[in-house]
This record gives C-alpha cells, sequence and structure tokens, in this order.
C-alpha cells in the first residue's frame, strides 16, 4: 500500500507543497517531475495541473491532494476537505475600472464580468440577486477591461497589484481561498491510517510554526505573576538560577498576542527573554 498524493507540478502552491512534506519529514529524490516515491514513507507524489487535482482525486488516480480552495469548489467535485494548509491564501475578488462607481452588487447588474471562475461567480450573483453576463477566459483576466472585452473582472488577488497596474479597484470578495488537503471519502482502512498519521505531522508542524519557545530569569518574588503570563501546554518548567532569589521559566507562546505577552513579561521584571522557532509541535 502507498498513499497518492497529487500537487501542483509548477506554480504558486508547488514549492508550499513541497516545503510542507518536508517539514513533515517525509523525503523525496531531487529533481522529478511526474511521479516520485518518498523514501521514509509509503506515499508516492504525482505532479498535475492544479485544475485536475480534483477530478484525479475523485476518480481514485491519486488518493489524496493538495490544492486552492478555490479549484476545489469551482470544480464542484464531491470530495473531503481535510485541513486548510495555511499557505497559497489568496481571494476571489470582483473588481472593476477605477473612476467607475459602486456601492452595492447590483451595480453589476447588466455588466459583461470577464473570469476563470464562471461556476463561483455565478453563485454570487445568484446570491446577491444579479444578472450579468459571464465571459470566461483562462488567462488574463485583469486585461480585459482595457481592452474593451469585459466591463468588470472577477479574479485571483493576493497583494492586488495586479488590478492596480490594470487601472482595476476591487469591490467585492467572491471568495477566500488558501490550499487545502483533500481526499476521496472512502480511502480504505490502511491508507485511512496512513493519512492520519500525514495529518498528525501536519497539524504539529501547523501548530509550532504558531508558537514560540520563550526563556527567561525571573526574580522568585515575581515568579507566579509572570507564570501567569505563559501558562504554556500545561504548565511552564521553572528552574533555580545559581544566583540566588532567580529562577529559568521556560514556556511556549502563541504568535498572535505575542509582543503584548513579551511587553507584559518585561513589566512584571522578566530578564534575558529568549525566543526560540518550534519545530514540532505535539499535544
Ligand atoms: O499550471 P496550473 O494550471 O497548475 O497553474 P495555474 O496557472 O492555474 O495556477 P497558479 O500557479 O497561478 O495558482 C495556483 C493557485 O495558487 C491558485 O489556484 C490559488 O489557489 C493560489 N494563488 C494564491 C494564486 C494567487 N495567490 C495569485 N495571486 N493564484 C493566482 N494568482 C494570480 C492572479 O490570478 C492574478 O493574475 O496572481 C495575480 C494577482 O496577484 P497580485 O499579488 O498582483 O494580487
Ligand atoms: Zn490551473
Amino acid at each position: 500500500m502507498r498513499l497518492k498524493l497529487a500537487i501542483q507540478k509548477s506554480g504558486r502552491l508547488y514549492d508550499g507543497s513541497l516545503e510542507l512534506l518536508k517539514e513533515c519529514g517525509i523525503e523525496l529524490p531531487n529533481g522529478s517531475k511526474l511521479k516520485t516515491e518518498a523514501y521514509n514513507f509509503p506515499m508516492d507524489i504525482l505532479f498535475l495541473r492544479d485544475d485536475d487535482i480534483p477530478q484525479y482525486v475523485l476518480d481514485g488516480v491519486a488518493d489524496i491532494g493538495i490544492v486552492g480552495e478555490n479549484v476545489l469548489m469551482e470544480s464542484g467535485k464531491d470530495i473531503l476537505t481535510v485541513e486548510k494548509l495555511g499557505f497559497g491564501k489568496c481571494r476571489l475578488s470582483l473588481a472593476i475600472p477605477k473612476a467607475d462607481e459602486y456601492n452595492s452588487a447590483k451595480d453589476i447588474n447588466g455588466k459583461k464580468i470577464a473570469t476563470s471562475y464562471p461556476v463561483l461567480l455565478q453563485k454570487f450573483l445568484d446570491k446577491n440577486k444579479v444578472t450579468a453576463e459571464i465571459h470566461e477566459i483562462s488567462g488574463s483576466v485583469e486585461i480585459a477591461p482595457g481592452i474593451g472585452l469585459a466591463d468588470a473582472v472577477c479574479d485571483l488577488v493576493s497583494s492586488g497589484s495586479t488590478l492596480l497596474m490594470n487601472g482595476l479597484k476591487e469591490v467585492e470578495t467572491v471568495l477566500k481561498s488558501e490550499a487545502v488537503l483533500v481526499a476521496q471519502h472512502n480511502l480504505g482502512k490502511e491508507k485511512q491510517e496512513w493519512l492520519d498519521k500525514f495529518l498528525f505531522r501536519i497539524r504539529a508542524v501547523k501548530k509550532a510554526k504558531h508558537n514560540k519557545y520563550v526563556l527567561l530569569n525571573a526574580p522568585n518574588e515575581k515568579l507566579q505573576s509572570i507564570i501567569n503570563l505563559i501558562p504554556g501546554m500545561k504548565s511552564p518548567t521553572v528552574l533555580p538560577l545559581a544566583e540566588q532569589g532567580w529562577s529559568s521559566v521556560h514556556s511556549v507562546v502563541n504568535d498572535d498576542d505575542f509582543w503584548e505577552v513579551i511587553e507584559k513579561l518585561k513589566k512584571e521584571g522578566a530578564q534575558g527573554i529568549l525566543v526560540i522557532p518550534i519545530e514540532n509541535m505535539v499535544i
């Protein structure tokens, strides 16, 4: 038994997908392009066009895959979203020429919209009870208004600079997207077990990225208030320093309120605060 994972063969999700495998300790031969076998995990990697991944997973050519939610939802294929992966983040947005007025979705009534995402756009139009003409094109959607092909576009945006360069402004978010791990519904017992092991590693890696290991020195009389600030996973490690009246405190701090916590620690009298990245985190 080998679990077959489909990833994008080149493009925006390629590096992130390989990076994820590496962080999960899954080693691949260098420079493989069509199909490759992991050395130390029962997994074969198939390199495909991103648009083909949902269908291949549905057919069982691949058991699992890494694909953008935008592609998955546009495809409408009945496969499972197992986990959000935190990379390849973007949004599918409606954009119109900068000078055009916009108050609500009603303003696109009767307009011609260029997109590579006709299904998602139609759903958005239906939800907003708007009728517009969808003009499906496969690439360079952003130039459509400039060359008179459409009045508006519905395209993926990350930094927004492509829209800006083409004289367009974003007016609605149709979908927020990131790379996700997908799987077919019935993998069978053995493959499911290996998927669970893969998922266990992914979650440990993701968790570690959101946390940092913190070491600091604290005066003993302030120990309790410092411990309250960094409760960690169970409770912090406290070790006596060679200098009387001082302790070393080790704990884990979440990314979200990281700087706030560090400031409070300083205020409470913590010294020599060291912050170290965590590679894996299993709870
Ligand atoms: O060959 P294949 O079919 O596999 O690749 P592709 O050309 O269809 O896809 P690719 O590699 O461009 O994108 C793969 C996936 O990356 C997408 O399906 C999204 O899930 C995700 N992603 C994240 C993006 C972007 N960010 C993104 N910015 N996909 C495309 N873009 C494009 C967008 O279409 C526009 O042209 O980048 C431009 C906008 O970028 P900004 O930064 O200027 O806003
Ligand atoms: Zn594609």
